[in-house]
């Protein structure tokens, strides 16, 4: 029986787009590329040779066009794996559930999601400016643990050698850290020789979660040191970031390919940020445009 989706569970805007991102079904393309921040969709499109629509509701800024005859869709996310929710739930539906019948469609449209965002690198190896894609991700948010599946795409053996390494109980485990794989197709071809293939932790908040303490003394004054050294099967932990593991998660659990890369704007082993990476993030975009 084909499933089907009251008006409270897929909301419809009048105009026949989906809630939040405003976007009707007939403007989303298979390649989408995702960043957080709504300035950067700009950026993206400003490569493309022709848009053939542009929208935007609070955070989510949606333009489609096509760059050297490819046509994709770039889609702002905001800050967080809420927001990831949000925006793979609704991209989903846009090609998996028809707007007339709200039944899903029989066959599967596979999407292919490339993020492209900043984040912190952890090693040594991941200094300003390097370009870190995230073929593991590990979740300290939580969102895929509400999803049925979960424990079927997850890493678990790698999410227990994390959380002993950790030495973490009670409220710091709480909820529990997955870890997920991004398309490892993906990320083939888009890392080729000049990205670091690493493992992100996408973190739950910028300050706390990432181990910056401010005026608030942290639970774990360790965390980061312990994160810096952790190493199984021969992966160390490379990036924090705050939407690789909601979009890696969601994308296995509906079928689709994804994958995240950020260009690192902070080094905190070294101590060092570069508040000018607007200017240089474009050369990240321009990649990703070749290969996705
Ligand atoms: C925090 O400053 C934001 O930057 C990173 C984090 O994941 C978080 O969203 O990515 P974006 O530059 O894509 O927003
Ligand atoms: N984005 C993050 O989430 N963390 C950083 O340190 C830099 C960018």
């Amino acid at each position: 029986m084909k499933k089907y989706f009251a008006s409270s569970e897929l909301i419809i805007n009048e105009d026949g787009s989906v809630f939040h991102l405003h976007v009707k079904p007939e403007w989303l393309a298979d390649k989408i590329i995702l960043v957080g921040d709504p300035g950067r969709v700009a950026l993206v499109a400003s490569h493309f040779e022709n848009k053939e629509c542009e929208v935007e509701s609070r955070e989510f800024k949606t333009i489609t066009g096509t760059y050297k005859g490819k046509r994709i869709t770039v889609v702002s996310t905001g800050i967080g794996c809420d927001n990831i929710d949000i925006v793979m739930n609704e991209l989903d539906a846009l090609a998996n559930i028809d707007f007339q019948t709200r039944e899903e469609k029989k066959q599967l449209r596979q999407l292919e999601l490339v993020r492209i965002g900043t984040c912190g690198g952890l090693q040594p190896y991941t200094p300003v400016g390097t370009f870190v894609c995230s073929a593991k991700s590990i979740g300290f948010d939580g969102l895929l643990n509400f999803y049925a599946g979960r424990n079927s795409v997850c890493d678990l053996p790698f999410e227990r050698a994390f959380l002993n390494h950790m030495g973490w109980s009670g409220n710091m485990c709480a909820p529990a850290p997955y870890v997920i794989d991004a398309s490892a197709e993906l990320i083939d071809r888009i890392a080729g020789d000049d990205m670091v293939r690493g493992v992100t932790i996408a973190a739950g908040g910028f300050f706390g979660p990432q181990g910056r303490e401010l005026r608030v003394p942290l639970a774990d004054p360790y965390q980061n040191e312990k994160i810096e050294k952790f190493e199984y099967n021969g992966y160390k932990i490379t990036n924090f970031e705050m939407e690789s593991s909601a979009l890696a998660g969601l994308s296995r659990l509906m079928g689709h390919k994804a994958m995240t890369v950020c260009m690192v704007i902070a080094n905190r082993l070294i101590k060092e940020a570069n508040t000018g990476y607007k200017n240089t993030i474009d050369h990240l975009i321009l990649k990703v445009l070749e290969r996705i």
